[in-house]
Protein backbone atom coordinates (compact mmCIF):
# COMPACT_ATOMS: atom_id res chain seq x y z
CA UNK A 1 0.00 0.00 0.00
CA UNK A 2 1.24 3.41 -0.47
CA UNK A 3 1.40 6.17 1.52
CA UNK A 4 -1.34 8.30 -0.44
CA UNK A 5 -3.19 5.06 -0.18
CA UNK A 6 -2.75 4.88 3.73
CA UNK A 7 -3.29 8.68 4.28
CA UNK A 8 -7.00 8.56 2.12
CA UNK A 9 -7.95 5.35 4.23
CA UNK A 10 -6.94 7.22 7.20
CA UNK A 11 -9.17 10.36 6.48
CA UNK A 12 -11.72 8.57 5.09
CA UNK A 13 -11.79 6.61 8.33
CA UNK A 14 -11.78 9.91 10.32
CA UNK A 15 -15.08 11.09 8.65
CA UNK A 16 -16.50 7.72 9.57
CA UNK A 17 -15.60 8.11 13.47
CA UNK A 18 -18.27 11.00 14.42
CA UNK A 19 -20.97 8.93 12.97
CA UNK A 20 -20.08 5.68 14.82
CA UNK A 21 -19.23 3.90 12.02
CA UNK A 22 -15.96 1.90 11.53
CA UNK A 23 -14.69 -0.10 8.50
CA UNK A 24 -14.81 -3.49 8.81
CA UNK A 25 -11.62 -4.69 6.60
CA UNK A 26 -9.29 -3.52 9.54
CA UNK A 27 -11.36 -6.03 12.03
CA UNK A 28 -12.44 -8.46 10.10
CA UNK A 29 -9.50 -11.23 10.86
CA UNK A 30 -9.26 -10.18 14.77
CA UNK A 31 -13.21 -11.00 14.69
CA UNK A 32 -13.61 -14.14 12.96
CA UNK A 33 -10.99 -15.96 13.81
CA UNK A 34 -9.85 -19.48 12.11
CA UNK A 35 -10.21 -20.93 15.87
CA UNK A 36 -10.56 -19.50 19.42
CA UNK A 37 -8.30 -16.62 19.88
CA UNK A 38 -8.95 -16.16 23.76
CA UNK A 39 -7.26 -13.88 25.98
CA UNK A 40 -7.80 -16.35 28.77
CA UNK A 41 -5.02 -18.36 30.32
CA UNK A 42 -4.00 -22.00 31.74
CA UNK A 43 -3.92 -20.93 35.43
CA UNK A 44 -3.74 -22.96 38.56
CA UNK A 45 -4.37 -21.99 42.41
CA UNK A 46 -2.84 -23.62 44.95
CA UNK A 47 -5.00 -23.89 47.85
CA UNK A 48 -2.56 -23.56 50.83
CA UNK A 49 -1.71 -19.81 49.10
CA UNK A 50 -5.37 -19.14 49.02
CA UNK A 51 -6.32 -20.39 52.23
CA UNK A 52 -4.03 -18.58 54.30
CA UNK A 53 -5.01 -15.44 52.72
CA UNK A 54 -8.71 -16.12 52.58
CA UNK A 55 -8.80 -17.02 56.26
CA UNK A 56 -6.17 -13.12 57.03
CA UNK A 57 -9.70 -11.99 54.94
CA UNK A 58 -12.07 -13.18 58.11
CA UNK A 59 -9.77 -10.67 59.91
CA UNK A 60 -10.62 -7.99 58.23
CA UNK A 61 -13.87 -8.12 57.11
CA UNK A 62 -17.37 -9.61 58.63
CA UNK A 63 -19.54 -11.72 55.98
CA UNK A 64 -22.37 -9.53 56.92
CA UNK A 65 -20.18 -6.45 55.60
CA UNK A 66 -18.94 -7.82 52.20
CA UNK A 67 -22.08 -9.26 51.97
CA UNK A 68 -20.04 -12.06 50.45
CA UNK A 69 -16.60 -12.50 51.52
CA UNK A 70 -15.11 -13.99 48.45
CA UNK A 71 -11.62 -13.67 46.69
CA UNK A 72 -11.86 -13.65 43.16
CA UNK A 73 -9.94 -15.99 40.62
CA UNK A 74 -8.99 -13.64 38.49
CA UNK A 75 -7.85 -15.51 35.12
CA UNK A 76 -4.09 -14.12 34.68
CA UNK A 77 -5.36 -13.27 30.96
CA UNK A 78 -8.02 -11.46 32.30
CA UNK A 79 -7.09 -9.45 35.35
CA UNK A 80 -9.40 -6.76 36.98
CA UNK A 81 -12.73 -8.02 34.81
CA UNK A 82 -13.73 -10.56 37.73
CA UNK A 83 -13.60 -13.90 34.94
CA UNK A 84 -12.03 -17.35 35.79
CA UNK A 85 -12.68 -17.38 31.88
CA UNK A 86 -14.32 -15.70 29.20
CA UNK A 87 -17.86 -16.89 30.07
CA UNK A 88 -17.63 -17.28 33.69
CA UNK A 89 -16.76 -16.32 37.28
CA UNK A 90 -15.10 -17.93 39.91
CA UNK A 91 -14.13 -17.40 43.56
CA UNK A 92 -13.32 -18.86 47.01
CA UNK A 93 -15.24 -18.02 49.29
CA UNK A 94 -15.37 -18.28 53.34
CA UNK A 95 -17.92 -18.37 56.16
CA UNK A 96 -16.69 -18.36 59.50
CA UNK A 97 -19.01 -19.63 62.81
CA UNK A 98 -21.91 -17.72 63.26
CA UNK A 99 -21.68 -15.85 60.54
CA UNK A 100 -24.42 -14.81 57.81
CA UNK A 101 -24.23 -14.11 54.51
CA UNK A 102 -27.43 -12.17 54.11
CA UNK A 103 -30.14 -13.29 51.51
CA UNK A 104 -30.01 -11.78 48.18
CA UNK A 105 -30.91 -12.98 45.04
CA UNK A 106 -29.95 -11.97 41.36
CA UNK A 107 -30.19 -13.04 37.90
CA UNK A 108 -26.78 -14.72 37.97
CA UNK A 109 -26.82 -18.08 38.40
CA UNK A 110 -24.27 -19.60 40.97
CA UNK A 111 -22.74 -23.30 42.06
CA UNK A 112 -20.99 -23.65 45.15
CA UNK A 113 -18.53 -26.74 45.81
CA UNK A 114 -17.48 -27.21 48.81
CA UNK A 115 -13.86 -27.55 49.69
CA UNK A 116 -12.92 -27.17 53.25
CA UNK A 117 -14.93 -27.86 56.48
CA UNK A 118 -18.41 -28.87 57.21
CA UNK A 119 -21.56 -27.66 59.02
CA UNK A 120 -22.21 -24.61 57.17
CA UNK A 121 -25.30 -24.11 54.87
CA UNK A 122 -27.05 -22.41 51.88
CA UNK A 123 -30.50 -21.75 52.02
CA UNK A 124 -32.32 -21.78 48.82
CA UNK A 125 -35.73 -20.46 48.66
CA UNK A 126 -36.46 -21.57 51.85
CA UNK A 127 -34.42 -24.99 52.36
CA UNK A 128 -31.09 -25.55 53.92
CA UNK A 129 -28.31 -27.85 52.34
CA UNK A 130 -25.94 -28.64 54.83
CA UNK A 131 -22.43 -28.24 53.67
CA UNK A 132 -19.91 -31.19 53.54
CA UNK A 133 -16.17 -31.00 51.82
CA UNK A 134 -17.44 -32.39 47.86
CA UNK A 135 -20.79 -31.16 48.03
CA UNK A 136 -22.23 -29.50 45.20
CA UNK A 137 -25.03 -27.07 45.56
CA UNK A 138 -26.57 -24.70 43.20
CA UNK A 139 -28.36 -21.50 43.61
CA UNK A 140 -30.41 -21.19 40.57
CA UNK A 141 -31.27 -17.94 38.97
CA UNK A 142 -33.91 -15.50 41.12
CA UNK A 143 -33.57 -18.18 43.81
CA UNK A 144 -33.11 -16.32 47.32
CA UNK A 145 -30.00 -17.39 48.92
CA UNK A 146 -28.18 -16.74 52.72
CA UNK A 147 -25.20 -18.60 53.40
CA UNK A 148 -24.38 -19.33 57.36
CA UNK A 149 -22.20 -21.42 58.93
CA UNK A 150 -22.93 -23.21 62.18
CA UNK A 151 -20.19 -25.31 63.17
CA UNK A 152 -17.03 -24.51 65.08
CA UNK A 153 -14.57 -23.93 61.86
CA UNK A 154 -14.33 -22.19 59.03
CA UNK A 155 -16.23 -23.48 55.89
CA UNK A 156 -14.69 -22.56 52.37
CA UNK A 157 -16.09 -23.21 49.08
CA UNK A 158 -15.66 -22.67 45.43
CA UNK A 159 -18.27 -20.62 43.96
CA UNK A 160 -18.78 -20.11 40.14
CA UNK A 161 -21.09 -18.22 38.49
CA UNK A 162 -22.30 -16.65 34.78
CA UNK A 163 -22.04 -13.22 35.97
CA UNK A 164 -19.80 -12.15 32.41
CA UNK A 165 -22.68 -13.90 30.36
CA UNK A 166 -25.25 -12.49 32.27
CA UNK A 167 -23.31 -9.06 31.69
CA UNK A 168 -23.16 -9.42 27.79
CA UNK A 169 -26.29 -9.72 27.48
CA UNK A 170 -27.32 -6.46 29.99
CA UNK A 171 -29.81 -8.85 31.70
CA UNK A 172 -28.61 -8.37 35.50
CA UNK A 173 -30.91 -7.78 38.61
CA UNK A 174 -30.67 -8.54 42.12
CA UNK A 175 -32.14 -7.25 45.38
CA UNK A 176 -31.42 -7.83 49.13
CA UNK A 177 -33.87 -10.03 51.22
CA UNK A 178 -36.11 -7.67 53.70
CA UNK A 179 -33.87 -9.36 56.51
CA UNK A 180 -30.75 -11.01 57.17
CA UNK A 181 -31.97 -15.01 56.64
CA UNK A 182 -34.65 -16.37 54.88
CA UNK A 183 -37.42 -17.84 56.90
CA UNK A 184 -37.21 -21.71 57.08
CA UNK A 185 -40.40 -23.01 54.94
CA UNK A 186 -39.57 -26.53 53.76
CA UNK A 187 -37.38 -29.58 56.07
CA UNK A 188 -34.25 -30.34 54.93
CA UNK A 189 -34.34 -33.08 52.16
CA UNK A 190 -37.53 -31.98 51.03
CA UNK A 191 -36.22 -31.19 47.42
CA UNK A 192 -34.59 -34.28 47.21
CA UNK A 193 -37.07 -36.42 48.04
CA UNK A 194 -39.47 -34.90 46.07
CA UNK A 195 -37.31 -34.45 42.70
CA UNK A 196 -33.81 -36.69 43.62
CA UNK A 197 -34.72 -40.16 44.65
CA UNK A 198 -35.70 -41.85 41.15
CA UNK A 199 -39.45 -40.22 41.56
CA UNK A 200 -40.95 -37.41 40.64
CA UNK A 201 -44.39 -36.02 41.31
CA UNK A 202 -46.88 -37.96 39.09
CA UNK A 203 -47.87 -34.12 38.18
CA UNK A 204 -44.51 -32.87 37.95
CA UNK A 205 -44.56 -30.07 35.89
CA UNK A 206 -41.73 -29.46 33.65
CA UNK A 207 -40.48 -26.88 35.99
CA UNK A 208 -37.57 -24.00 35.14
CA UNK A 209 -34.92 -24.28 33.19
CA UNK A 210 -32.45 -25.63 36.33
CA UNK A 211 -32.75 -28.48 38.26
CA UNK A 212 -35.20 -28.35 41.47
CA UNK A 213 -32.70 -30.88 43.16
CA UNK A 214 -30.24 -28.15 44.20
CA UNK A 215 -27.85 -30.11 46.78
CA UNK A 216 -25.92 -33.17 45.14
CA UNK A 217 -24.04 -34.20 48.88
CA UNK A 218 -20.59 -36.04 47.89
CA UNK A 219 -21.24 -39.17 49.87
CA UNK A 220 -23.82 -40.29 47.44
CA UNK A 221 -21.58 -38.91 44.10
CA UNK A 222 -18.76 -40.75 45.72
CA UNK A 223 -20.28 -43.90 46.27
CA UNK A 224 -21.77 -43.89 42.38
CA UNK A 225 -17.88 -43.09 41.18
CA UNK A 226 -17.09 -46.27 43.24
CA UNK A 227 -19.15 -48.41 41.58
CA UNK A 228 -19.01 -46.93 38.44
CA UNK A 229 -15.50 -47.68 38.66
CA UNK A 230 -15.94 -51.67 38.61
CA UNK A 231 -18.19 -51.30 36.07
CA UNK A 232 -18.32 -47.96 33.53
CA UNK A 233 -15.86 -47.35 30.50
CA UNK A 234 -12.98 -45.44 31.39
CA UNK A 235 -12.59 -42.60 28.58
CA UNK A 236 -9.26 -42.19 27.15
CA UNK A 237 -9.56 -38.44 28.04
CA UNK A 238 -11.52 -38.29 30.58
CA UNK A 239 -11.82 -41.33 32.71
CA UNK A 240 -15.11 -41.81 34.10
CA UNK A 241 -17.01 -38.29 34.13
CA UNK A 242 -20.49 -37.61 34.64
CA UNK A 243 -22.61 -34.55 34.73
CA UNK A 244 -25.30 -33.16 37.53
CA UNK A 245 -28.06 -33.74 35.90
CA UNK A 246 -31.86 -32.06 36.65
CA UNK A 247 -33.58 -34.76 37.28
CA UNK A 248 -36.68 -33.87 35.12
CA UNK A 249 -35.40 -33.65 32.09
CA UNK A 250 -32.28 -35.18 32.04
CA UNK A 251 -30.21 -32.18 31.09
CA UNK A 252 -27.42 -30.05 32.85
CA UNK A 253 -28.42 -29.00 36.31
CA UNK A 254 -28.22 -25.39 35.24
CA UNK A 255 -29.06 -23.53 32.08
CA UNK A 256 -26.00 -21.84 31.79
CA UNK A 257 -23.21 -24.00 33.80
CA UNK A 258 -22.25 -27.15 32.70
CA UNK A 259 -20.93 -29.04 35.80
CA UNK A 260 -19.05 -32.36 35.98
CA UNK A 261 -17.81 -34.92 38.61
CA UNK A 262 -14.94 -37.19 36.89
CA UNK A 263 -12.76 -40.08 38.43
CA UNK A 264 -9.25 -40.69 37.15
CA UNK A 265 -8.52 -44.37 37.85
CA UNK A 266 -5.40 -45.12 39.82
CA UNK A 267 -2.79 -45.37 36.81
CA UNK A 268 -4.46 -43.07 34.50
CA UNK A 269 -2.59 -41.57 31.38
CA UNK A 270 -5.49 -39.64 29.96
CA UNK A 271 -4.96 -39.11 26.26
CA UNK A 272 -4.65 -35.28 24.58
CA UNK A 273 -7.78 -33.55 23.83
CA UNK A 274 -9.25 -29.68 23.38
CA UNK A 275 -12.66 -28.13 23.64
CA UNK A 276 -14.35 -25.37 23.10
CA UNK A 277 -15.40 -24.64 26.61
CA UNK A 278 -13.01 -22.89 29.05
CA UNK A 279 -13.42 -25.44 31.99
CA UNK A 280 -12.42 -24.43 35.74
CA UNK A 281 -11.26 -27.86 37.55
CA UNK A 282 -11.46 -27.94 41.41
CA UNK A 283 -9.42 -31.01 42.62
CA UNK A 284 -11.87 -32.98 45.52
CA UNK A 285 -9.32 -35.94 45.65
CA UNK A 286 -6.31 -37.13 45.04
CA UNK A 287 -3.23 -35.56 43.17
CA UNK A 288 -2.23 -35.61 39.64
CA UNK A 289 -0.96 -33.84 36.45
CA UNK A 290 -2.65 -31.90 34.33
CA UNK A 291 -1.07 -30.29 30.70
CA UNK A 292 -2.37 -27.39 28.85
CA UNK A 293 -0.31 -26.55 25.81
CA UNK A 294 3.26 -26.40 27.32
CA UNK A 295 1.89 -25.85 31.32
CA UNK A 296 2.01 -28.96 33.33
CA UNK A 297 -0.07 -28.38 36.69
CA UNK A 298 0.57 -30.22 39.34
CA UNK A 299 -2.17 -30.64 42.01
CA UNK A 300 -3.66 -32.17 44.98
CA UNK A 301 -6.47 -31.96 47.53
CA UNK A 302 -8.48 -28.30 47.25
CA UNK A 303 -6.72 -26.80 44.37
CA UNK A 304 -8.18 -24.93 41.22
CA UNK A 305 -6.96 -24.65 38.06
CA UNK A 306 -8.45 -23.50 34.66
CA UNK A 307 -8.32 -24.60 31.31
CA UNK A 308 -8.85 -22.04 28.08
CA UNK A 309 -10.95 -22.75 24.93
CA UNK A 310 -9.58 -25.37 22.60
CA UNK A 311 -6.17 -25.66 24.14
CA UNK A 312 -5.11 -29.46 24.54
CA UNK A 313 -5.03 -30.89 27.56
CA UNK A 314 -4.33 -34.16 29.52
CA UNK A 315 -4.58 -35.36 32.65
CA UNK A 316 -2.35 -38.41 34.57
CA UNK A 317 -2.57 -39.92 37.95
CA UNK A 318 -0.80 -42.15 39.80
CA UNK A 319 -3.27 -42.85 42.43
CA UNK A 320 -6.99 -42.78 42.11
CA UNK A 321 -8.47 -38.46 41.79
CA UNK A 322 -11.72 -37.37 41.23
CA UNK A 323 -12.32 -33.67 39.95
CA UNK A 324 -15.14 -31.63 39.83
CA UNK A 325 -15.31 -29.23 37.29
CA UNK A 326 -17.71 -26.64 35.41
CA UNK A 327 -17.89 -24.75 32.17
CA UNK A 328 -20.10 -22.87 29.83
CA UNK A 329 -20.88 -25.96 27.31
CA UNK A 330 -24.32 -26.17 28.10
CA UNK A 331 -24.61 -22.95 26.42
CA UNK A 332 -22.71 -23.83 23.42
CA UNK A 333 -24.08 -26.67 22.96
CA UNK A 334 -27.70 -25.34 23.01
CA UNK A 335 -26.07 -22.74 20.23
CA UNK A 336 -24.48 -25.74 18.19
CA UNK A 337 -20.89 -24.14 19.11
CA UNK A 338 -19.58 -26.71 21.21
CA UNK A 339 -17.07 -28.83 19.70
CA UNK A 340 -14.35 -31.72 21.10
CA UNK A 341 -11.31 -32.93 19.11
CA UNK A 342 -8.87 -35.60 20.58
CA UNK A 343 -5.45 -36.54 19.38
CA UNK A 344 -4.58 -36.36 16.26
CA UNK A 345 -5.75 -33.30 16.02
CA UNK A 346 -6.49 -31.82 12.72
CA UNK A 347 -4.82 -28.26 12.98
CA UNK A 348 -2.86 -26.03 14.53
CA UNK A 349 -2.99 -26.11 18.75
CA UNK A 350 -2.99 -23.24 20.50
O1 LIG B 1 -22.91 -16.35 47.28
O2 LIG B 1 -24.48 -15.17 46.36
O3 LIG B 1 -18.83 -15.38 44.71
O4 LIG B 1 -23.83 -13.23 44.80
C1 LIG B 1 -20.35 -13.76 43.94
C2 LIG B 1 -21.62 -13.21 43.95
C3 LIG B 1 -21.01 -15.39 45.54
C4 LIG B 1 -23.30 -15.50 46.47
C5 LIG B 1 -20.07 -14.84 44.73
C6 LIG B 1 -22.60 -13.76 44.78
C7 LIG B 1 -22.28 -14.87 45.57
Amino acid sequence: MTGATAARRNDYYRRLDPLSMAPLWEVLGDLVTPSPASRCRPACWRYEDVRTLLLESGDLISAREAERRVLVLENPGLRGESRVTTSLYAGLQLILPGEVAPAHRHTQTALRFVVEGEGAYTAVDGEKAVMHEGDFIITPSGTWHDHGNESDGPVVWLDGLDIPIVTLLDASFAERYPEEAQATTRPRGAAAARYGCGLLPVEASSGGPASPVFSFPYARTREALDRLRASAAVDACHGIRMKYANPLDGGYALPTIATFIQLLPRGFRGAAHRSTDATVFCVAEGEGRTEAGEETFTWGPRDTFVIPSWWPRRHEVEEEAVLFSFSDRVVQEALGLWREEREPFAGATA
